[in-house]
């Protein structure tokens, strides 16, 4: 019979937080095996860090051993969940075994289904009545602790990092029709615009860089529009795409939408002072009279701040689809990219290497597609560098998987192109 853990993810969520990104395995279910400590021994020894849970009415209670089920004392915690409260105890060095012997201030039976726990334990760990308590138990699991990262994942990560950058190092253009794609970054102040600028930039470049300014509109120094080249440490000269990023889009103010039109249709220098009360105009020294396909916008990317892209208000939520009413209007392909991942509750670095499976990664998917329209595989999810020193291959993979997304899909806009244009 297939063995399923008992735990929700919520509560997994809750203990890999506090034993630092681990992956529970489970080698012993009482209610499968037996309710004996000798299968529980014989399923566990030797297996590493070990968790044991006994699940009550109202709790589930665990014990954490370090170095798992061994014939010498190891580092040994107790905690409890409650609903998601946890509490924990490290309680020093105990032998594993005699935490199923009489004696021990800790007492699992597993034949009668109890345990007992001192009142200095209950105490610890919040547990009501606060003396010693025998609490009986509906079933005990144990499971191996795994790190998430270990090695042999590492270098999956690793091979797959290189597999996306030899393929993005062979992108060009469709058809040669311009030198570079222009990819424009639209979205909420706040939403990781500039930040995913510096994250691509970052990728290519090999160590963490800073060029566009970050969380600066406020005060002025990020209204422009800027056009950025992306460089490779690899090979010389510009990558085939420019990331095009602007003033943030706000209800009443940000950017306006006859800016964005200009933009789109290539008018708009790089370095415009954006001015939102008033859109550029054919009189602006630097306005592009005649612009030809290079200049025009062949794909733009919607950025949200996945923590915030359900709180959006009424009326930005209304032009942003206004705006996604021209683009189609242009026919020109638009994605959403949704940032800040790494900072959603309960996210560890181990749920980054498959985001879009992940459960409050896939509600959040689902809040943009019913707001908005976009479909599942047209909405992108990355964690941007923000102030790290070093890359990270997990983070790596997001931008250039959602870099390639963007890319082939402002490529579909320039197969389309001589059509549209008719
Ligand atoms: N944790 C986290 N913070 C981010 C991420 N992207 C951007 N930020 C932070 O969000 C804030 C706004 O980012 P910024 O790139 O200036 O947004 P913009 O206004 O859309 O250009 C800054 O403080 C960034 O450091 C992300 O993926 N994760
Ligand atoms: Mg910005």
């Amino acid at each position: 019979m297939a063995m399923r853990t008992r735990l929700t993810w919520l509560q997994e969520k809750c203990l890999q937080r506090y034993f630092g990104e681990k992956r529970f395995c489970l080698l012993y279910k009482a209610s499968v095996q037996k309710f004996s400590e000798q299968d529980l021994f014989s399923n566990c020894q030797d297996q590493g860090p070990t968790m044991i849970l006994l699940y009550s009415k109202n709790c589930v209670i665990g014990v954490y051993l370090q170095y798992g089920f061994r014939k010498t004392y190891v580092s040994t915690t107790f905690f409890a969940l409650q609903n998601t409260e946890f509490s924990q105890y490290a309680r020093g060095r105990y032998l594993p075994a005699s935490l199923f012997c009489d004696g021990s201030d800790f007492l699992i039976l597993l034949s009668e289904r109890t345990v007992t726990i001192s009142s200095e334990i209950c105490q610890k760990l919040r547990l009501l009545p606060p003396q010693q308590s025998t609490m009986s138990i509906q079933e005990c699991e144990a499971f191996r602790c795994e790190e998430l990262l270990d090695e042999r994942k590492t270098s999956g990560i690793v091979l797959l990092r290189s597999n996306l950058l030899e393929d993005l190092s062979t992108y060009k253009p469709y058809g040669d029709l311009v030198h570079q794609t222009r990819i424009l970054l639209l979205g909420p102040i706040g939403a990781g615009k500039s930040s995913f600028v510096n994250s691509v930039r970052s990728v290519f470049r090999g160590r963490t860089m800073h060029q566009a300014l970050v969380g600066c509109e406020i005060n002025g120094t990020s209204d422009k529009y800027r056009t950025y080249s992306i460089m490779s440490k690899n090979v010389s000269g510009s990558l085939p795409f420019l990331l095009c990023d602007s003033l943030g889009l706000s209800q009443g103010a940000g950017l306006h939408i006859d800016d964005i039109r200009c933009i789109l249709n290539g008018h708009t220098p790089d370095r415009y002072q954006f001015d939102p009360m008033k859109p550029i105009t054919s009189n602006h020294p630097n306005y592009i009279h005649d612009p030809s396909l290079k200049d025009k916008i062949h794909c733009v990317v919607f950025v949200f701040d996945v923590n915030s892209v359900e709180q959006l208000s009424h009326g930005l939520v209304a032009k942003i689809k206004e705006i996604r009413k021209e683009l189609m209007k242009c026919g020109i392909l638009h994605l959403a990219l949704l940032t800040h991942v790494d900072s959603l509750e309960l996210i560890t670095k181990g749920d980054l290497i498959d985001i879009y499976n992940c459960n409050p990664v896939k509600l959040k998917l689902e809040a943009v597609q019913r707001a908005f329209g976009f479909e599942f595989s047209d909405i992108l999810v990355v964690s941007n560098y923000i102030s790290e020193w070093e890359l990270d291959p997990v983070k790596d993979i997001l931008i250039l998987r959602a870099l390639k997304e963007i890319l082939y899909t402002a490529n579909e806009f320039l197969e389309d192109f001589p059509l549209n244009k008719k």
